[in-house]
């Protein structure tokens, strides 16, 4: 009885550390929406946001980022009230993750992943253009001058292959803090030093790199953090 009661007592408080979720990591069928981020698609691969990637509220991004990477609410809610305006549901408070692939509201030319707007599809990976960029992640971990010249080779190229490259300061940012975000998540501290196999999994299997040693960070990650970052980012390339 008293055995009983312990596992039943263990596995509550198991499913409870995590949300009440199942977060195992499902690859997603052919119907769910997904998004040009490689966060928010690899969320829903773990359940963190709703699976199918429809009618995500700015609620559950702002909580599943936080569930999942301890980065503040602060820091996101803006971010996912501006991604919210990108909405086809009829409701102005959720979106489709698809609704994202929408040009020149977030999603940018110079992608590290995706091919440009103009080019094709803007949204889904694209191995041949990350491996581009993956070309320059030959150590364990990304310093910061690493991937602030990964990000640079990149934007070169695509403003070499595409006629119709737009790329101003305000694109510029975005892609300064995107890559600020995965050193953030996968580095230290305000460091850098990203994991190298961790960020990869990210953008190529769209997954959580649980097997591989990652954990929820204790610290919460600030704006501040991310925004310190995003100008070493710039300041290094
Ligand atoms: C409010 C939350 C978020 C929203 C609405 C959002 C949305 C987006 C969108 C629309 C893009 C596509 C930009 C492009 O054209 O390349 C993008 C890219 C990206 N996001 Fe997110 N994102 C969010 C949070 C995060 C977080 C927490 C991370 C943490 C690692 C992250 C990492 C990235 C990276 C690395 C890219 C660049 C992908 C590439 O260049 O190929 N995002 N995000
Ligand atoms: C969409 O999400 C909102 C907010 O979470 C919810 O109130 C609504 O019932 C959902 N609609 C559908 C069609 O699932
Ligand atoms: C280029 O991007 C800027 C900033 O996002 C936007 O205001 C402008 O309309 C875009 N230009 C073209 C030709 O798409
Ligand atoms: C080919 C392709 O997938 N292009 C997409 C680029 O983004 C727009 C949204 O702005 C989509 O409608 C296109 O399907």
């Amino acid at each position: 009885m008293r055995t009983i009661t312990v596992v039943t007592i263990s596995a509550l408080l198991a499913v409870g550390s995590c949300g009440g979720g199942n977060h195992d990591f499902r690859r997603p069928s052919p119907r769910d929406a997904r998004s040009p981020c490689p966060m928010l698609n690899s969320l829903a691969n773990h359940g963190y946001l709703p699976r199918n990637g429809k009618n995500v509220s700015i609620d559950q991004i702002v909580n599943g980022i936080d569930e999942a990477l301890n980065i503040s609410p602060l820091s996101t809610r803006p971010v996912a009230e501006f991604a919210a305006t990108t909405s086809t549901t009829g409701n102005p408070t959720t979106l489709d993750l698809d609704d994202l692939n929408q040009h020149g509201v977030i999603e940018h030319d110079g992608s590290l992943s995706r091919s440009d707007f103009a080019l094709g599809d803007n949204h889904s990976f694209n191995p041949k253009i990350y491996n581009t960029v993956a070309k320059f992640f030959t150590k364990d971990v990304i310093s910061i001058k690493t991937a602030a010249q990964a990000r640079r080779a990149r934007l070169i190229a695509a403003a070499t292959q595409n006629p119709s490259y737009n790329f101003t300061a305000r694109e510029d940012q975005f892609s300064q803090f995107e890559t600020a975000l995965y050193l953030a998540v996968y580095g230290k501290g305000t460091e850098g030093n990203a994991k190298t196999k961790w960020v990869n999994i990210m953008f190529r299997e769209e997954r959580i790199p649980y097997k591989e040693g990652y954990k929820r960070p204790t610290n919460v990650i600030l704006n501040e953090h991310i925004v310190e970052l995003a100008e070493k980012v710039a300041a290094a390339a």
